[in-house]
């Protein structure tokens, strides 16, 4: 029988290629992208004041994807975002205030404080700080709408780590075996928690959507212009003739995995850092940049004042 020759080279770090040249946003675009940098910025700070407890994973860096995804789905499409998702709700709902009180439990907060940075109910969005545990059901609920001809996505955000997950293999081969309108978005960063992805992922995402059938697309980019105009039509032909894609983004994650549990190099961080949206666009349409850097600024400073001000969110338990 002849044999097959699986790739074992795991997709490259972002910090292996030269980034790409960055095109100008449109300010909403820009806004939404700094207003998530300077919340997970904030947060974190707020978390080493000693302010805010529990924890929290935030996505300094990685930003453009759910900037460059979110104006793609129709707000009757399903997310399932993962421990990660500050960026995925703040994309989708332009929510700062709800989120920190969230995360604070302040009233105010979009699940009356009992879901907190990870566990988040909105609507059709959904987040799990439970690895994995989203594809299945991310699944089921892209069934539904395949069986109803709803043209809806179910829509999954998982890190490169939970390609650890048993679960996730389970989802993606029903997904293909029954053609469901699942799109799963890889944020492939390189690292779960403190581990390379070179220890623990054989083969690459690619070779494991191969052996499904199921369509892949890979970029290195951090440009928002580019990542949308590339993905549409792969999320169009999704939802209009159901079938399952798995969209690939490489990025640096440039905070620790949570809070202050970073193990890396500080070398392999200043790396990634050079690949960064955030001083690349500020290079390259400086007076843009400046005037809504500032901005967004000044609203996650108002909305810090303000949730750090209100009372206790009122939950009840039954
Ligand atoms: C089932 C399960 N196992 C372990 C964890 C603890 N955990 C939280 S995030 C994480 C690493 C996730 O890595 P990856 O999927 O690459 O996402 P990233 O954190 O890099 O965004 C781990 C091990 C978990 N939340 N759920
Ligand atoms: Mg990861």
């Amino acid at each position: 029988m002849a044999s097959r020759t699986v790739s074992t080279q795991v997709a490259p770090a972002p910090a292996d290629t030269p980034a790409q040249e960055l095109t100008r946003l449109t300010d909403e675009d820009l806004m939404a992208l700094l207003l998530i940098r300077h919340f997970e910025s904030r947060l974190l700070s707020l978390f080493a004041d000693g302010q805010v407890n529990g924890t929290t994973h935030t996505c300094l860096g990685q930003e453009h994807i759910p900037v460059a995804l979110m104006p793609l789905f129709d707000p009757s499409d399903f997310i399932f975002s993962n421990h990660r998702g500050h960026g995925h709700y703040l994309a989708r709902f332009r929510d700062p205030a709800g989120l920190l009180a969230e995360i604070m439990g302040r009233d105010g907060a979009v699940c009356r404080g009992v879901g907190g940075s990870q566990h988040i109910l909105r609507g059709s969005y959904l987040s799990t700080g439970i690895q994995g545990a989203s594809l299945p059901a991310a699944a089921g609920v892209a069934l539904h709408f395949r069986k109803n001809r709803q043209q809806r996505l179910a829509v999954a955000f998982i890190g490169d780590g939970t390609w650890g997950e048993g679960a996730v293999y389970e989802a993606l081969n029903m997904a293909q075996l029954w053609s469901l309108p699942l799109a799963v978005i890889v944020e492939h960063n390189g690292i779960a928690q403190s581990t390379p992805t070179r220890l623990h992922m054989a083969g690459t995402v690619a070779d494991r959507a191969a052996a499904f059938g199921i369509r892949h697309y890979r970029t290195d980019s951090t440009g928002v212009n580019e990542i949308r105009a590339a993905v549409a039509p792969l999320l169009r032909a999704a939802r209009t003739v159901p079938h399952p894609v798995i969209l690939e983004f490489a990025a640096g994650r440039l905070g620790p995995h949570s809070k202050g549990d970073d193990t890396r190099d500080p070398a392999d961080i200043a790396r990634l850092r050079e690949r960064d949206w955030y001083t690349r666009y500020e290079n390259r349409f400086p007076d843009q940049f400046r005037t809504l850097d500032a901005e967004a600024a000044r609203t996650v400073d108002e909305v810090v004042r303000t949730v750090d001000s209100s009372g206790p969110s009122q939950w009840t338990p039954r």
